[in-house]
């Protein structure tokens, strides 16, 4: 059989389960997650090898009404991905009614001539609202050839219906040899990489909604012996209270962010870290475009 070969957006509104899809897809975390909307940055990539061919999946950031510059970002970031692939995963939370968001989403994906497959995700809490989301996509779809090629119910944390998922999109990929070598998961940068990991742990750490406000910088690595490696990170927060709840009481809460991060870049890197993290107040700093430019956020 000839193989197959070819990029895979997944999109959709924020905290839908976009990056649990991908890990699970891949069997390995190369996407943060949390549960807080907006977790995801960037446009990562994971690549999946089988027998019947590569399927480089992109994950993207949750589309949604942006309220600032890093929003717009986000949004753009992850509208992007529609024009540089050869499907789209389309994915709703089957346990949330469709609203504003998916209206955007839906009329963003009319202008594209791609084939699109709906991912109804979180069926492990039920089947929720299936039918008003295949109704709310005909009711907002305005074309004539309908992109939509399959509609599925999958659950990503449990990992339920993902072969029937990876059949039907391996069905719809062109034949094509394998864009990427065999061995490579993710080319997402390693520096960006180690950011998104402590920030998953902020993230999953504190309880305070600060999921917008936080930002990580890796400013250094640097190898200190051959198994040790030294990295400097800034978290970068809006104002000086937030630092206050990031640091926590004698410093409890940044080390327990630090220990967690460490402990999943050494499984990552396969070597001790010595990891330093300092916080910035950085008022407006998802204004600031320079910033923004800095912290690996600009198209
Ligand atoms: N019950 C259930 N929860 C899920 C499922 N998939 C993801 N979640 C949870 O949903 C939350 C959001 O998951 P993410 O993978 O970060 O969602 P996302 O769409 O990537 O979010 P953004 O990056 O913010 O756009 C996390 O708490 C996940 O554990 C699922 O199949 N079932
Ligand atoms: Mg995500």
């Amino acid at each position: 059989m000839p193989k197959k070969c070819g990029f895979v957006a997944i999109m959709g509104r924020p905290n839908v389960g976009k990056s649990t899809l991908l890990n699970t897809i891949l069997g390995e975390k190369v996407s943060i997650v949390s549960p807080k909307p907006q977790t995801t940055r960037f446009q990562i990539r994971g690549i999946l090898n089988e027998e019947r061919g590569q399927i480089i999946f992109v994950d993207t950031p949750g589309m949604h009404i942006p309220k600032t510059e890093l929003g717009k970002y986000l949004n753009v970031t992850a509208l992007k991905a529609k024009t540089d692939c050869d499907l789209i995963l389309y994915m709703v939370d089957l346990t949330r009614p469709p609203g504003e968001e998916e209206k955007n989403i839906i009329r963003n994906l009319s202008t594209i001539d791609k084939p699109v497959i709906m991912v109804l995700n979180k069926q492990d809490k039920g089947t929720g609202f299936v039918n008003e989301y295949i109704k709310f996509w005909q009711e907002n779809m305005r074309r004539e050839n309908d992109p939509l090629k399959y509609y599925i119910p999958v659950s990503a944390l449990e990992g339920k219906n993902i072969p029937q998922l990876l059949e039907v999109i391996f069905s719809l990929l062109p034949e094509s040899q394998p864009f990427y070598p065999e061995d490579i998961l993710s080319d997402f940068p390693l520096r960006l990489n180690i950011s998104e990991i402590i920030r998953e742990k902020i993230l999953n750490t504190l309880k305070e909604e600060l999921p917008y406000s936080t930002a990580v910088m890796v400013e250094e690595m640097l190898p200190r012996r051959e198994d040790l490696l030294y990295i400097k990170a800034i978290i970068l927060v809006e104002r000086e209270s937030q630092k206050g709840i990031v640091v926590g009481k004698k410093g409890e809460m940044i080390k327990k962010i630090g220990e967690r991060a460490r402990k999943e870049i050494e499984t990552l890197l396969e070597k001790k870290v010595y990891l330093e993290l300092f916080v910035k107040v950085e008022k407006n700093w998802q204004e600031n475009p320079l910033i923004l430019k800095k912290l690996g956020y600009y198209i």
